[in-house]
């Protein structure tokens, strides 16, 4: 039996997510992984904060804390929030882990090992009123592609193109505003990508078809535009540090300029996608711990990372598309580096150790944003996870977005879309029903699932049709596909309310009891059935409707066929749940749109 490890883009410790990061990473992860879990697959989920880069230097200056305090305190708020999301990951880490740190460092070293690391002297952005370099987003201007104004120096928010900062026309320092800026010059280690382009490209061909077209279109864009190397070290103090004193010689037989490296730390970038090792680690040691053990084994987290151990893995990535080239290019490119050697001559050959696995499936999603704009921290437009929250329960959110999935295209959220599709989807078809059935045995079959009678053309049609419409959700699920597989659900929600009203038992029971609780026993069967189909998406409610009619939970995702509507022992005990979802009314659309912004901002 194979197993599924799945990771979600690792927030960014600087703030609070908005719905837009939740709907491109998180939560379809999780839905994913709650999926596959129901299964019956082992299933590891895993996430982390990502907290290194200039984003986190910055944010922590604007709290008055030094960065490690920051991170700490906003990793705890974030883990909180993911929680009452739903989210259920295996563990959620830190990428400024001990685990990260280590393995960051053995990464690069074997690279520089391999000759696939280099020193150069760069130029680099220095601020004379700030007295200190300013990389990445420490400079902001105007992007050279697409003239945005607010460009940052690592990458154009508008265009998504990735940028130095030397490239920004008009710079400014974020830290002070000031445009006293020069270019310095400064010591730096290189990732020879060019080197690894047509590996890369041989790579993405083949997922073509496989992967989502915006996710293979990007990579081939920038394969396409030619691979450039990317410097992965930084002039700033919070990151993993170089440490270069404790590599070998590269196969010139050099060994790095400590004195040049001293004081640098490893780029974002090259550090949080090796996050995804270090969390199973962090997760692995923290299991150990749990069970009385000081540390975990090497074993038990490479055996989901590592080949041949962990060939029955598939490893699941979910990202919003701003970040697929570091995950189609960077991170395998440090991969391949490790696993790989070559003469130089274009013949490669294994490196001596286990190979690293790298992704098999990549999910990439399109933007959603707010009212056709962006969500925007300083402005206080859109909704934050923790916002959502005092507002409405998790499943709302989760419902709406899944439903809404940016999938093939951006989405965009409005309140009024919301409002609609909440009420028609949870209140109108999955809330009543589910309520009408249970109140309904409570009070006419004693609070149990009737007995005897047998099925009639009605109820076999019904089996045949949920039975299809399960054979495309599964199919939807499976392909990743989750606004059709919604659409597919709320289909089987909706002939489950056809079926009711069809067969009447409110009016069938005076005259024919029997066949009035045929229908009801059905109804209750679907409640069940409809508690385990709903659980990846709307968890905290599944609870409540299994529980209402004592089926399992987590239940397992069910294979269709003979039995689907014949789960429930009759005389199981059933006891209505309080209202599952109550309506969005036009007031509270009102008052959302006036604190969070409307059409109009
Ligand atoms: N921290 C998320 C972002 O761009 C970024 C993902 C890292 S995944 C290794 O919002
Ligand atoms: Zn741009």
């Amino acid at each position: 039996m194979s197993r599924t490890l799945i990771t979600s883009a690792l927030p960014y410790i600087n703030g609070i997510k908005h719905l837009g990061t939740l709907a491109g990473s998180m939560l379809p992860a999780d839905v994913y992984a709650r999926f596959k879990r129901a299964q019956g697959i082992e299933t590891l989920y895993l996430c982390a904060t990502d907290e290194h880069g200039t984003t986190t230097e910055l944010a922590a200056a604007e709290a008055g804390l030094d960065p490690a305090t920051f991170c700490e305190r906003a990793h705890k708020v974030q883990h909180d929030l993911g929680r009452r999301f739903g989210l259920s990951w295996d563990h959620f880490g830190r990428s400024s882990s001990p685990q990260n740190h280590r393995l960051t460092q053995q990464f690069a070293r074997q690279l520089w090992e391999a000759g696939f690391i280099e020193e150069r002297v760069t130029q680099q952005v220095y601020s004379n009123t700030d007295r200190r370099f300013l990389p990445d987003r420490y400079v902001i201007g105007t992007c050279p592609h697409c003239g945005y104004e607010a460009a940052r120096g690592d990458q154009c928010e508008n265009c998504t193109r990735v940028l130095d900062p030397t490239d920004l026309i008009n710079p400014r320092s974020a830290v002070s505003g000031s445009t006293d800026i020069e270019v310095r010059s400064s010591k730096h280690l290189f990732l020879r990508q060019s080197v690894f382009s047509d590996k890369l490209r041989g790579w993405i061909d083949a997922k073509k078809g496989q992967w989502p077209l915006i996710v293979t279109s990007t990579a081939l864009k920038w394969l396409d535009e030619g691979l450039q190397d990317r410097g992965i070290t930084r002039d700033v103090a919070w990151g993993v540090p170089v440490n270069a004193d404790a590599w070998g010689p590269n196969p010139d037989g050099q060994r790095p300029d400590v004195e040049g490296l001293a004081g640098k730390v490893f780029y974002v970038w090259f550090d949080a996608p090796i996050e995804y090792i270090g969390v199973t680690w962090e997760w692995a040691d923290a299991r150990a711990v749990a069970a009385g053990r000081t540390a975990a084994d090497d074993q038990d987290w490479e055996r989901w990372w590592r080949l041949p151990l962990a060939a029955d893995v598939t490893y699941s990535e979910f990202m919003g598309k701003d970040n697929i080239p570091f995950h189609t290019v960077g991170f395998p490119t440090t991969l391949l580096g490790v696993n790989e050697k070559t003469d130089g001559k274009g013949v490669w050959s294994p490196a001596s150790n286990a190979p690293w696995k790298l992704v098999d499936e990549l999910k990439g999603f399109n933007y959603l944003d707010y009212y056709g704009g962006k969500f925007s921290t300083s402005q206080g437009r859109g909704v934050f996870m923790d916002q959502a929250l005092e507002l409405l329960p998790a499943d709302y959110w989760r419902w709406w977005i899944t439903a809404n999935s940016p999938e093939t295209s951006d989405a965009t959220f409005t309140w009024e879309q919301f409002q609609a599709q909440v009420n028609a989807d949870l209140a109108d078809v999955l809330g009543n029903f589910v309520n009408r059935i249970c109140k309904f045995a409570e009070t006419r079959f004693d609070a149990a699932v009737p007995a005897g009678g047998e099925w009639g053309e009605l109820e076999r049609k019904l089996a045949a049709d949920v039975d299809a419409k399960l054979a495309e959700l599964t199919g939807f699920m499976e392909g990743r596909e989750f606004r059709k597989a919604t659409t597919a659900l709320r289909q089987i929600w909706v002939l489950g309310n056809g079926y009711l009203t069809e067969a009447a038992p409110w009016t069938a029971f005076k005259a024919d009891p029997q066949r009035a609780g045929v229908a009801v026993r059905v109804g209750l069967n679907l409640v069940a059935l409809f508690a385990a189909l709903a659980e990846p998406f709307i968890p905290f409610t599944a609870e409540k409707i299994a529980g209402a009619v004592g089926a399992p939970f987590p239940g397992r995702w069910p294979a269709g066929g003979v039995g689907l509507l014949d789960q429930l022992a009759p005389g199981q005990a059933v006891r209505a749940p309080e209202v599952l979802f109550r309506k969005v009314e036009d007031a509270q659309v009102a008052e959302w749109r006036e604190r969070f912004g409307g059409p109009e901002a």
